[in-house]
């Protein structure tokens, strides 16, 4: 494979804690139809996903039981750009800061960490956190999604889009350093 095309292979794996929303994100993404029901992910879940001429793997991590602390020194490795999704609560919130330091250790450093405050729709309900304040406690860049609104797909797409471009661009960079 020539490296031009290596730079657009790319690894984005997503985390957090169970029934956050990121099966849905990766429904989101494939254009699979989304539906509401909430089938735990057992280990992780793995799609392709053509963003623009970037061939993006997207690991789904299962956030029930042990399933991240399993798989996460092995698989999380080599991961270009890892999200932590939250539901917005505050308690799942306060949870995630935990998160980030933990996959922090498996990730590289170059590796942008990226918070997802999802569920977005039950903001004004129930005293979920707008993303503003999520990235006010996190410390990490943050978007809000929703992520079972079809109409979201290009949100997400272009939070994606963002991302890979600079990884691809440091990418090309270090080939050049070499
Ligand atoms: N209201 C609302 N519900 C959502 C949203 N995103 C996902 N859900 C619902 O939340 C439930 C759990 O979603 P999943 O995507 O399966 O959650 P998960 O994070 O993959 O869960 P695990 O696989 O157990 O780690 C489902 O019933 C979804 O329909 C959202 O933006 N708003
Ligand atoms: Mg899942």
């Amino acid at each position: 494979m020539l490296s031009s095309e290596l730079q657009k292979l790319l690894k984005v794996s997503i985390i957090g804690a169970p029934a956050v929303g990121k099966t849905t994100m990766l429904k989101l993404l494939s254009k699979h139809t989304i539906d509401r029901l909430y089938l735990p992910t057992h280990g992780f879940d793995l799609k392709t996903v053509k963003i623009d001429d970037f061939t993006v793997k997207v690991w789904d991590f299962g956030g029930q039981g042990g399933y991240l602390k399993t798989y996460s020194s092995d698989h999380l490795l080599g991961s270009d750009l890892l999200f932590i999704v939250t539901d917005s609560s505050p308690r799942n919130v306060l949870r995630s800061r935990e998160l980030i330091n933990y996959a922090a250790q498996f990730v590289g450093k170059d590796c942008p960490i990226i918070a997802i405050a999802n569920k977005q729709d039950l903001q004004r309900n129930d005293g979920r956190m707008d993303p503003r304040r999520v990235e006010e406690i996190l410390n990490i860049k943050t978007y809000g999604l929703t992520a079972i609104d079809p109409s979201q797909r290009l949100k997400l797409m272009d939070i994606i889009r963002k991302e890979l471009n600079k990884i691809s661009i440091r990418k090309r960079l270090k080939e050049v350093a070499f």
